[in-house]
């Protein structure tokens, strides 16, 4: 057992009672009307799903369990300012914001899980993914691996051989859940190193750090021993890229319950696919360029403009260029939400994170670009008068950093959102079999019956 579940424990009977309470006395309650639109229109915007973790508002961003990203940055425990992922992970679950030896805890649940294994993937997910074509597709391996890894599944094990009831099914939903977590630096290891050094390790596990230091030690990128590549990055360097992944992984667990890879793992998971064949589901709607592909749009669209832009002082050019781009008919990328209507918070404390670091920052044309387009553009998009959000999004940023700091296979920035978005569909899952959800089923319709409901009416 562990601090997490043993907390997490406590807490079942009162949610599970609240579950029951809806379920047998408001099942009737409408809360919504689905309408054509919505059912042509990728149901957007129906709230037709439970998800406890986080909620979307235009307005504020994210909230994780109510708090804004900034009260997460006051409250949460980490390190140099910036709070740990696995702190967010303990918030998510229980709706309890954790000491730091709480966090500490799941820091360690994560170091015993590996140790068990030598440090290293079981043996036959190695095997597999070293002899993967060392040119596939990022995301593909990231499927592959996480599909693999389904091999050691406890939940899968348990319901296989009859030995859990429905009661427990949480139970080892969580275990495998902190299994898979634990163990994305073996594996986005073992994929960055198949794509940029043969498949020879870069890094090593270290059994007394953070989830983030590893998935960094990993890439090869530490001022320690455990790390060989480091890019020529100095000690300062590479501990702030340390921070800045801490940042990232913090801050892109989870963006509600209706975005496709969350909603993937939480559809394939209502079957009781065990939590690595549910999340490696999420994982492959995460790789669909609409939807975990932007970063890398991003830092194509800034790598393109610098090279047409010779000084970042000068705004007239930037704007024609960005005319040039909107009277093609083309979005800008980086720019806009679905929901949002401010600018992106997760967007700000990425620019915060440049801010703090100017002089790391000042003779990187495309870091200063990111800045200056998020001054210029705005403004162009409302004259433009199309979209209805002219602000930045957290993709407007944060591939350019990671670009900065060396890590330049594009392709690869989605499989590092693939590392932190396991958290909060995860930890939705341990809940949707405490609270014991059936298998999703919603009712389509053919365009005939659309046809003959609308002329009715
Ligand atoms: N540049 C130019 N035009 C834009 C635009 C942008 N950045 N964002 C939206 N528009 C246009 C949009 O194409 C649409 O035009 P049409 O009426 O001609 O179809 C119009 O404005 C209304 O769109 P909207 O309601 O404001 O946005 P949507 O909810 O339809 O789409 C986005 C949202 C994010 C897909 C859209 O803003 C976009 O394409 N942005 C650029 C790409 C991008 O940054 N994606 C990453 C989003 C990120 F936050 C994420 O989810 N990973």
């Amino acid at each position: 057992s562990s601090a997490l579940k043993d907390t997490l424990r406590e807490l079942i009977p009162l949610q599970r009672s609240r579950l029951k309470d809806l379920k047998t006395n408001h099942s009737n309650v409408k809360i919504d009307n689905i309408t054509v639109g919505s059912i042509i229109g990728g149901m957007r915007g129906n709230q037709s799903m439970l998800w406890d973790g986080t909620t979307l508002s235009p307005n504020e961003g994210i909230k994780f369990k109510g708090m804004t990203i900034k009260q997460c940055q006051d409250s949460l425990p980490g390190i140099d300012g910036i709070f740990l992922p696995e702190s967010m992970i303990w918030l998510l679950l229980t709706g309890k914001i954790p000491t730091m030896q709480e966090t500490k805890s799941i820091t360690n649940l994560f170091n015993e899980i590996l140790k068990s294994q030598n440090n290293c993937l079981p043996i036959e997910v190695d095997s597999i993914m070293n002899n993967l074509p060392k040119d596939l597709h990022p995301m593909t391996q990231l499927s592959i691996g996480l599909e693999c890894l389904s091999n050691n599944s406890s939940f899968a094990n348990l319901y296989k051989d009859g030995k859990i009831g429905k009661n427990d099914y949480w139970d080892s939903t969580f275990d495998d859940s902190m299994v898979l977590i634990a163990n994305l630096p073996l594996l986005i290891g073992k994929i960055y190193s198949n794509l940029i050094n043969n498949g020879k390790s870069l890094g090593s596990i270290n059994n007394s750090m953070d989830w983030s230091y590893n998935i960094c030690s990993m890439l090869g990128m530490t001022s320690t021993k455990d790390s060989i590549n480091k890019n020529n990055l100095n000690d300062k360097q590479l501990i702030d890229f340390n921070n800045l992944m801490r940042l990232y992984l913090g801050i892109h667990v989870d963006h509600e319950g209706g975005n496709v890879s969350a909603h993937t793992t939480h559809l394939v998971g209502s079957t009781l696919a065990d939590p690595f064949l549910s999340y490696a589901s999420g994982i492959n709607g995460l790789a669909g360029p609409l939807h975990g592909l932007a970063a890398q749009e991003v830092v194509r669209f800034l790598i393109n403009l610098e090279k047409n832009v010779n000084d970042v002082n000068d705004n007239k050019l930037i704007e024609s260029q960005i005319w040039e781009i909107l009277n093609s008919n083309k979005v800008i990328p980086g720019y806009g939400h679905a929901v949002l209507r401010k600018p992106d918070p997760r967007f700000n404390v990425m620019l915060e994170f440049v801010e703090n670091r100017q002089q790391e920052f000042q003779d990187d044309p495309h870091v200063q670009l990111m800045q200056k387009l998020s001054t210029l553009v705005p403004s162009i998009l409302l004259k433009h008068g199309k979209c209805n959000n002219p602000y930045p999004n957290v993709d407007a940023a944060s591939g350019i950093l990671f670009y900065h700091y060396g890590i330049q296979e594009l392709l690869f920035f989605t499989v590092i959102f693939g590392c932190s978005r396991s958290i909060g569909p995860l930890v939705q899952l341990i809940w949707d079999r405490i609270y014991g959800l059936p298998i999703e089923r919603p009712k389509s319709l053919d365009l005939k019956t659309l046809e003959k409901l609308t002329t009715s009416r």
